[in-house]
């Protein structure tokens, strides 16, 4: 390097905190390491020598060489032997004559086509370093794995190492629109321009796919679930190819929602029953074209009969009959369908949270080898707490698949801050007691408790045409923490939350340490401003942003808020227990009576699980009515706080990005107060007692907040 050079490099790399910057490059801007770090480096990391065989593999081999020229101010020289100290050996055994050498063919073995190892080795007499898998696939997310630990630890110490994902299937679900709407979309619109398309391919596309790889995700659903049936047609399959042609480098193949009518509206058939010949003929037809089209082309995701969807429940025939029937179209191409468990009863009866698992666990054991049932991690519907689906444990001869919720539906959309790692891990480290203790809702998933050759995760994206993709800038950790926990569901939200700061945000210890605690902490504070204590559904009809507890107008009742809180006079809550709807009987019996007893029912899920009176005792001593207006408080108190601890963090952040969090920090403020006033006013109609000393006193009336949507308050 020359002096000059170096000496630009090190400006640059003190500067880097400070350079304005519009968060596209998410968490792969590798900025340059300092200048002791580099010579840290600089003998372990000379020159790459990597085959340019195969699009996966050059993707790796492009990845290695541009990261580091940006991390060390040159490219490692591509070479094509080891003979010298200091060469990045990279490949799989088919690729690679040197890796074919090495002795790594049982390690190999142990891992999946994905997996990778990585590890210093004496290669030809040199300490050289390897990057090995037995397939393409691996390779790249051993790039990627490398490239990371050089940004966050800025060395080459506890480098070695053996991966393999958890999941077979680890995707993104896109609720998008052929309009380029987004269903539940809070950064703009569609990434995909269909109306351009297939003619126009933004860069966006590949740029989206890369970040997707680097995080160890390996599949996009392109379109929402509510399916229109053109995105069948052959139009919109070679719009969908050429978007497919973009992620292909980067191992991201395509899914599409498929909508269960669409024989009758795209080909004509009087009738959509899955036992009907000329229907599943269709199918098999249709799935034909597609891979004609995209040849690898991932498979089908189904809503069916459920909010308003077309489904196999219309000709009397079962979930498993809707879902077998498009399993055998594309099971000779090696594709999959992913039905949802998302149902719940056309016609409310029982309770509503209780519908999905009465409608799936008889159908335990029937579904084909390529089917996974895609199930929400709770029982109703994304809400910021919720206890774990009891279909996860219940239905051990049917391959699961969890679906988490990226985007922030019930969570502040991209307005308010919450880092949703600590959520999901909450749920995948649940005990359902299913095979006894440590039966984690991961292990009833991932293959090791039960006999699932398939497995997957799937989540509803953030993504949007937002130059920073996430609106939100903190909102791309979201993305992030999907995928690193889609690859290893035992990764502590910490590690997680550290990794992205360091690779995003900044390297200044101490704003680090103080964005880490934000973000760790900021989900519990949105529970707590909004539905503390087992409390659900409270929110907003239609878009789902902020209060209105006191909603009870909408066309079924299970939508409306008072059916979830069921407040009066005596008191709140739902009984799930005996005495009530029963759902409870829903988990093992270990699950349940720890749940079933308000005493061992831990307080988050209390008002999900039982009704209790507003004077009833809490572990804290406290009554159920202080209790719950301090939570309230609490949540209130930490956005609070957390403003201030952003504001002292100027300087050491990129100062675009800095105004924009604390532009939409002040708005969650003022939306935490709004929850916590207009939440406490309307229980209090019911409760009738004071507020405890030191929860803050409304601003507004209740009248006043019935009347005013909060999202028509002034927004970022
Ligand atoms: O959470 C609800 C959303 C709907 C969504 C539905 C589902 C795609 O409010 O917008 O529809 O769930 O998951 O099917």
């Amino acid at each position: 390097m020359t002096g000059l050079r170096f000496i630009l490099l090190i400006l640059l790399a003190a500067a880097s905190p400070l350079k304005a910057s519009d968060g596209y490059e998410l968490w792969l801007g590798h900025p340059p390491l300092s200048e002791s770090e580099i010579q840290g480096v600089a003998e372990g990391l000379r020159a790459l020598c990597a085959p340019s065989r195969g699009a996966l593999q050059q993707t790796a081999r492009r990845e290695i060489l541009e990261a580091t020229e940006r991390m060390l101010g040159s490219a490692l020289a591509p070479v094509e032997t080891v003979d010298q100290e200091g060469v990045l050996v990279l490949g799989t055994p088919e690729s690679s004559s040197i890796i074919a050498g090495l002795d790594l063919a049982d390690d190999l073995e142990t891992l999946s086509e994905e997996g990778f190892l990585i590890r210093r080795l004496e290669v030809d007499g040199h300490p050289a370093i390897v990057i090995a898998s037995a397939g393409d696939r691996g390779v790249l997310y051993g790039t990627f794995a490398f490239l990371r630990h050089l940004q966050v630890h800025r060395s080459l110490d506890k480098l070695d190492r053996m991966e393999s994902p958890r999941f077979r299937l680890r995707l993104l679900n896109h609720w998008d629109n052929l309009d380029g709407s987004v269903e539940r979309g809070y950064a703009g619109r569609s990434l995909w321009d269909w109306e351009e398309l297939p003619e126009v391919t933004d860069p966006r596309l590949a740029d989206y796919a890369r970040a997707n790889a680097s995080i160890g995700l390996n599949g996009s659903v392109l379109n929402n679930v509510n399916a229109s049936a053109r995105s069948l047609e052959p139009e919109y399959l070679h719009k969908a190819a050429a978007i497919a042609g973009e992620f292909r480098p980067y191992g991201i193949p395509v899914f599409l929602s498929a909508r269960f009518s669409a024989p009758m509206e795209l080909g004509g058939l009087s009738t959509a029953d899955p036992l009907d010949e000329k229907v599943s003929a269709w199918w098999k037809r249709k799935a034909e074209e597609i891979y004609r089209i995209i040849p690898d082309f991932g498979g089908f995701l189904v809503k069916a009969n459920s909010e308003g969807q077309p489904g196999p429940l219309t000709y009397g025939r079962s979930h498993a009959d809707g879902a077998n029937m498009l399993a055998a179209a594309v099971e000779p191409h090696g594709g999959v369908v992913m039905w949802r468990a998302f149902v719940y009863d056309p016609e409310p009866g029982s309770d509503r949270i209780a519908q999905a698992y009465d409608a799936m666990k008889p159908l335990d054991g029937e579904f084909a080898s390529n089917v996974l049932l895609q199930i929400k991690n709770g029982p109703l519907d994304f809400q910021p707490r919720e206890p774990f689906h009891p279909l996860f444990g219940g239905m051990a001869e049917t391959q699961l698949m969890p679906e988490l919720q990226v985007t922030q539906e019930y969570l502040g959309h991209s307005w308010q801050l919450a880092f949703l790692a600590p959520m999901w891990r909450e749920f995948l480290h649940a005990d359902t007691h299913a095979k006894g203790p440590g039966s984690t809702v991961t292990a009833t998933v991932d293959g090791s408790l039960f006999d699932q050759n398939l497995t997957g995760i799937a989540g509803v994206a953030n993504t949007g045409s937002d130059r920073n993709w996430t609106g939100h800038p903190l909102a791309q950790a979201n993305w992030y923490a999907f995928g690193r926990l889609a690859w290893n569901p035992d990764l502590t939200s910490e590690a997680i939350a550290r990794e992205w700061i360091a690779m995003t945000l900044t390297r200044d210890e101490e704003a680090a340490a103080t964005v880490e605690r934000l973000l760790l902490e900021s989900r519990e504070a949105v529970v707590d401003y909004s539905m503390p204590l087992g409390l659900t559904h409270l929110m907003w009809e239609g878009h789902h942003y902020g209060p209105q507890p006191w909603c009870d107008h909408l066309g079924r009742p299970d939508w409306n808020p008072t059916y979830f809180h069921r407040a009066d006079e005596e008191g709140i809550g739902f009984d799930r227990t005996k005495e009530g709807s029963n759902a409870l009987a829903q988990y093992h019996p270990a699950v349940r009576s720890r749940f079933a007893d308000p005493a061992t029912c831990p307080d988050e899920y209390l008002l999900w699980f039982h009704r209790v009176p507003w004077d009833f005792e809490m572990k804290s001593g406290r009554t159920l009515w202080e209790e719950l207006a301090r939570h309230y408080q609490r949540g209130v108190d930490w956005v609070e706080a957390a403003r201030e601890k952003w504001s002292g963090l100027k300087g050491k952040i990129d100062p675009e990005i800095h105004a924009e969090v604390a532009e939409r920090l002040e708005i969650q403020e003022r939306d935490a107060t709004r929850w916590r006033d207009a939440c406490l006013l309307y229980f209090g109609t019911f409760s009738k007692r004071p507020l405890p000393d030191g929860v803050g006193g409304p601003s507004q009336s209740l009248e006043e907040f019935r009347r005013q949507d909060p999202l028509d308050l002034e927004g970022p």
